[in-house]
Formats: C-alpha cells, structure tokens, sequence
C-alpha cells in the first residue's frame, strides 16, 4: 500500500519519507486507490499547514481487519482526527467512527454511477451516538481544514494560522470586490 501511495506522498512533499517525520497528528484514510485524486487535495491542505499527518488505503470491505486495527489503534498512536473518503457503500468514515473515540471526518467520493449521492448518503446518516462530520461530496479541502480547526482548538500556533487562513481567504475576495466596484 505504501509503495502504491509513494508517487503521492512525493508529489505532496518530495524528498521526505512520511513514516520517518513527525508523530502524525491527523490520519487520513481511503477506501481505495481511484479515491487518490480527491483525497490528495485535502492532503494537500494539511501539507500546506504544516501539518504532520499520515495517509493510507484502508478498506472498510476488501480489508475489514486492517480497518479495525487501524481505528483501535489511531488514539493510542497520537492522532486527534480522522479523515476517511470513500465512495459507493461508503461505510469506512463510520465504521472507523464506531471504533475510536476520536472525531471522523467523512468525505463521500463520486463513484461512477450514483454522482456520489451514494457515498454522501451512506456517510452522512449516521445512527444516534456515532457521530461522523460529513463534507460535500468530493470536498476533501474542507474535511483537512475541519481537521485542522480540530487541532487548533488546543495547539494555539494552528489557530493562529487558521486566523491568517481566514483573513487571507476575505483580503482574495475583497480585492476582487474593489476590482469589480471600480
Ligand atoms: C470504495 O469503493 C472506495 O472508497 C472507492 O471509492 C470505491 C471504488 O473502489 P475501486 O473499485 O475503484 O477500488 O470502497
């Protein structure tokens, strides 16, 4: 799986060998390979934050075990959020969800034939006690800044830099406001 995620992981940040930097603070996880192309976006995200973080393939019903292992084990392991894409029958975000106390953040994938309704629809109906935060479907953007403003509500340097991240975002839009005003 790693060798798989290799190209990925060096495209995001060349040169550094992911299980040799620091203590993962986020875990982001996928169904599949072919959910790559959405989840590496959000990876991105955490990347520019610097945030240090993992990413695998676990499968919630080609790798049931490994799933278990990894949720069983992400507290124990220092992570503080979970980030977990997945299309069709979308049931890793919850599942992962039902085994660790930590907060899980699902992003429904589009699949080929449902327009990722699907995925959102399996992910976001969570029963009573079992909470997963779910974001649009493909938005894997908005489940790292979730995971990042997660952390920032006890790592005081990353709420500064959501702060900046929110005011930059304001100063984009405001200079295309002045542009159109004049
Ligand atoms: C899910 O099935 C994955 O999350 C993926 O979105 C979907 C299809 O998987 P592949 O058949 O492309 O491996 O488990």
């Amino acid at each position: 799986v790693q060798q798989r995620l290799a190209p990925i992981l060096n495209a995001i940040e060349p040169g550094v060998d992911r299980s040799l930097s620091l203590r993962p603070l986020v875990g982001m996880i996928m169904g599949s390979d072919s959910d790559l192309p959405v989840m590496k976006v959000g990876a991105q995200i955490l990347k520019q934050f610097g945030i240090p973080f993992e990413l695998s393939i676990v499968s919630a019903h080609r790798t049931p075990l490994r799933m278990v292992e990894y949720a069983k084990s992400a507290a124990q392991r220092g992570l503080m959020a979970i980030i977990a894409g997945a299309g069709g029958a979308a049931h890793l975000p919850g599942m992962v969800a039902a085994m660790t106390p930590l907060p899980v953040i699902g992003v429904p994938v589009k699949g080929s034939s449902l327009d990722g309704v699907d995925s959102l629809h399996s992910i976001v109906q969570m029963p009573r006690g079992i909470p997963v935060a779910t974001v649009a479907i493909n938005n894997s953007t908005n489940a790292a800044l979730l995971a990042i403003r997660i952390l920032a509500a006890s790592i005081p340097s990353i709420m500064k830099q959501m702060e900046e991240y929110m005011e930059k975002m304001e100063g984009e839009v405001m200079t295309k406001v002045g542009k159109l005003d004049n």
